[in-house]
């Protein structure tokens, strides 16, 4: 496929290919781990993914052909967090959560290799998952001093049930990507070979689908489980489409005319 880079970064590559913006973490001597300006870094690509025009489909994924992502670099783990070259601790591995839960395209993990820790916990927030036949899955956090009590636990609980998800957790044992997808947290298990191929035809595929309807099935799944926050995400896009209505137009129009608005004339749907 033929990738062209939108924007070059350090961390990660940032490419456009048809409709499909691939993020991938580049930092495989550390089996793709991240430290704070890697997450800089995506939140900045998830964000132009969003705004841009012609990016339908987000993919996630690591370089090389061992590791997705293996969590939170624990070279630079100190006290209070992550610490970046500011030397401020943090974990804004979360706002990227955010941005890929809020995310009004999908997010797709193609995971390569390795999804451990905070790596797995990347591919869980995902919407869909496409899994090589060489990955790996796993929490590691209650062995090197870590957890996630957010979405890499309540929504994991949510894909596994909550025996397994506390399994998951509370053994900290790997699994491999047959048996990740028997639990149901992968979608689809491809030879390594084709798993870039597989997943750009998954793409491909909701590309053909209505982008609206595929935003909105994501905002009222999401906000079943996201209480006020999916509430008001999807509100926000019950807003949107308020606004394509001749009716928000009229009021609008009524204001800058100084007159009464006439909504009578609108449908009163059953
Ligand atoms: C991923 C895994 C299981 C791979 O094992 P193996 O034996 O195949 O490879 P190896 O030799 O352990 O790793 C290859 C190289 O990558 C580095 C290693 O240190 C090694 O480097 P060299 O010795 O060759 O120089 N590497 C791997 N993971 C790294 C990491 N996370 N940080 C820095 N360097 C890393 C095995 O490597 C493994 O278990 N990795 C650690 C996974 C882990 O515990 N991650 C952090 C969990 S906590 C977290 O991510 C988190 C959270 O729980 C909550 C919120 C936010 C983050």
């Amino acid at each position: 496929f033929a990738w062209k880079s939108i924007k070059d970064y350090q961390d990660i590559k940032f490419e456009l290919f048809e409709g499909i913006a691939k993020i991938t973490i580049n930092r495989p001597e550390v089996y793709n781990a991240f430290r704070p300006e890697t997450n800089m870094e995506l939140i900045e690509a998830m964000d132009i993914a969003r705004e841009r025009q012609d990016i339908r489909v987000i993919v996630l994924t690591g370089e090389g052909d061992k590791a997705f992502c293996s969590g939170g670099d624990q070279n630079v783990k100190g006290k209070g967090g992550y610490v970046g070259k500011d030397g401020v601790p943090r974990l804004n591995v979360l706002d990227l959560h955010k941005r890929i839960r809020s995310m009004p395209k999908p997010v797709i993990a193609m995971v390569n290799g390795y999804a451990i820790g905070g790596g797995h916990v990347l591919h869980v927030v995902c919407d869909l998952t496409i899994a090589s036949d060489n990955a790996r899955f796993g929490q590691t956090g209650p062995k090197v001093g870590s957890f996630d009590g957010g979405f890499g636990s309540s929504y994991l609980a949510r894909h596994v049930g909550q025996k397994k998800a506390r399994e998951i957790w509370f053994l900290c044992e790997q699994y491999t990507a047959e048996e990740a997808e028997k639990m149901g947290m992968v979608n689809k298990v491809v030879p390594l070979a084709e798993l870039e191929a597989t997943t750009v035809a998954w793409c491909r595929t909701i590309m053909k689908r209505s982008p609206m309807a595929v935003r909105m099935i994501k905002r009222g799944l999401n906000a079943e489980l996201d209480g006020q926050t999916g509430i008001m995400e999807m509100a926000g896009d019950a807003t949107l489409m308020f606004y394509l209505m001749e009716e928000a137009q009229e009021g609008k129009n009524a204001f800058l005319e100084k007159r009464d608005p006439d909504f009578d004339k609108y449908p009163k749907f059953p």
